[in-house]
């Protein structure tokens, strides 16, 4: 029988660079044939052969409600109906930016752009603006978009600058960039203590989801606040991946309740406030949001910022996770698929750990849970990607590369996660030792 994903891939690699719009679509860090999705259901994918798969991937976190949630389709089809796109303000568009504000504290304005990369690029000119500064500190293992002064390797000393990560990026442009390792403490210290009134912003994913699953720890957390309000830099916490999907809070939230107080100064969201159409957004206080144009003198613009279908989706879909112990059931039944694959695995004699919250979740081949990018990329490759095959094959579509999370949705059923346990059991046994 024809592998319609192959002849896709074969004929897509004609007319588009890999045969994909983003690069991790194309499956090479875990080898073999990317699938062409043809259409999405609630928790599942078919793929071009009309394979059905159990997708923990959900378009990488947009996907919170499953695909096709009844009232965000309905959403969408009604303000498609009224009109693409305008090029003009909209009434919906402060019903998004009201609902984001109502649910994070710390967020008094919202900007709302087409991407990710989008959001991240102007809060970094935002918080650059707000303070008149010009270098800023990143995380190796953190990603957060791909505009040129974020795609930065670390530099050879700890408070030395990044290094591009990207062919086309001039040095020039990574000049300002400081790439320090994820919680490390001393690190952040020596280079606030050689840099400290020159650094703009300090910008951080608070739970890294490009190193599949690590959390800050507290003390990492506290260091980043503390060392950001004596020395008069932004902390900009990028939850594009964490945003209204760990908690509706946000991972800020999160933080919140354990360090009583505790606040970022700039948000960067994307993926769940669209649900899954091109909508993404930046925001923090009144004061520092008046940079922006046309009020300020920092310019940032979109022809489909805030594009009315895509705002109906992201707020249909904000309606519906906003309901009632929403989070509690979804971040229960996240768990329950962690622990499942965890067990799984120690009954096969194989090391593996795990963590989630709310509906986004991590496992490595390893003992203990890694705390930085060095340690997520020293877990075990090979088998994590015989697992992923292997589950694959079975239907279970996991992220396919062993430094990226995974995602559940409320529309994923006990029937799902029990079958994805029994489906991981097997492939662990099978595994070599
Ligand atoms: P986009 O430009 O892809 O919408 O968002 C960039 C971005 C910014 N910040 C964080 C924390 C992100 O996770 C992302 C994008 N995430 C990746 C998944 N690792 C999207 C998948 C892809 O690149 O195709």
């Amino acid at each position: 029988m024809t592998d319609r994903n192959l002849a896709l891939f074969e004929r897509a690699q004609a007319a588009i660079p890999g045969g994909v719009n983003s690069p991790v679509r194309a499956f090479r860090a875990v080898g073999g044939t990317p699938r062409f999705i043809r259409r999405a259901q609630g928790a599942y994918l078919w793929d071009a052969n009309d394979k059905r798969y159990i997708d923990y991937i959900g378009s990488w976190g947009p996907m919170i409600l499953g695909h096709g949630h009844p009232a965000v389709l309905d959403a969408v089809l009604k303000a498609a109906a009224d009109g693409f796109s305008f090029g003009a303000p909209t009434e919906r568009e402060i019903e998004l930016a009201e609902a984001i504000i109502a649910q994070v504290p710390g967020v008094e304005q919202v900007r709302l752009v087409s991407s990710g990369t989008e959001a991240g690029m102007s809060a970094l000119r935002l918080a650059r603006g707000f303070t008149g500064r010009s270098k800023f500190i990143k995380f190796e293992g953190c990603y957060h978009g791909h505009a040129d002064a974020l795609l930065v390797k670390a530099g050879s000393g700890l408070a030395t600058f990044g290094h591009p990560t990207s062919a086309g990026v001039p040095a020039e442009v990574v000049q300002h960039t400081l790439v320090l390792p994820y919680n490390d403490v001393a690190a952040l210290e020596a280079a606030f203590a050689a840099h400290g009134r020159e650094i703009a912003c300090v910008m951080v994913e608070p739970i890294a989801g490009n190193m599949n699953f690590v959390r800050a720890s507290l003390s990492f957390m506290s260091a980043m606040r503390r060392l950001c309000t004596e020395n008069g830099a932004l902390l900009v916490f990028d939850e594009v991946m964490t945003g209204f999907r760990v908690a509706l809070g946000g991972a800020a939230s999160v933080y919140a309740k354990a360090l009583p107080g505790f606040r970022p100064d700039v948000f960067v969201f994307g993926k769940v406030i669209g649900g899954g159409m091109p909508l993404a957004a930046f925001g923090g206080s009144r004061e520092v949001m008046a940079q922006l144009a046309p009020l300020g003198p920092v310019y940032q613009a979109g022809t489909l910022s805030g594009n009315p279908v895509a705002t109906a989706c992201g707020l249909a879909t904000l309606n519906q996770i906003c309901q009632p112990g929403y989070f509690e059931a979804l971040a229960t039944k996240t768990r329950s698929l962690v622990d499942g694959l965890v067990s799984a695995a120690r009954e096969a004699g194989i090391p593996m750990v795990g963590d989630s919250e709310g509906g986004m979740f991590g496992f490595f081949f390893a003992d203990a849970l890694p705390q930085n990018y060095g340690v997520v990329m020293a877990t075990d490759k090979a088998r994590f990607n015989a697992f992923f095959h292997g589950m694959l094959d079975r239907g279970v579509y996991l992220a396919p590369a062993l430094y990226e999370a995974g995602f559940v949705s409320s529309a994923h059923t006990a029937d799902d996660i029990s079958a994805t346990v029994a489906a991981a059991r097997e492939v662990l046994a099978a595994l070599p030792r």
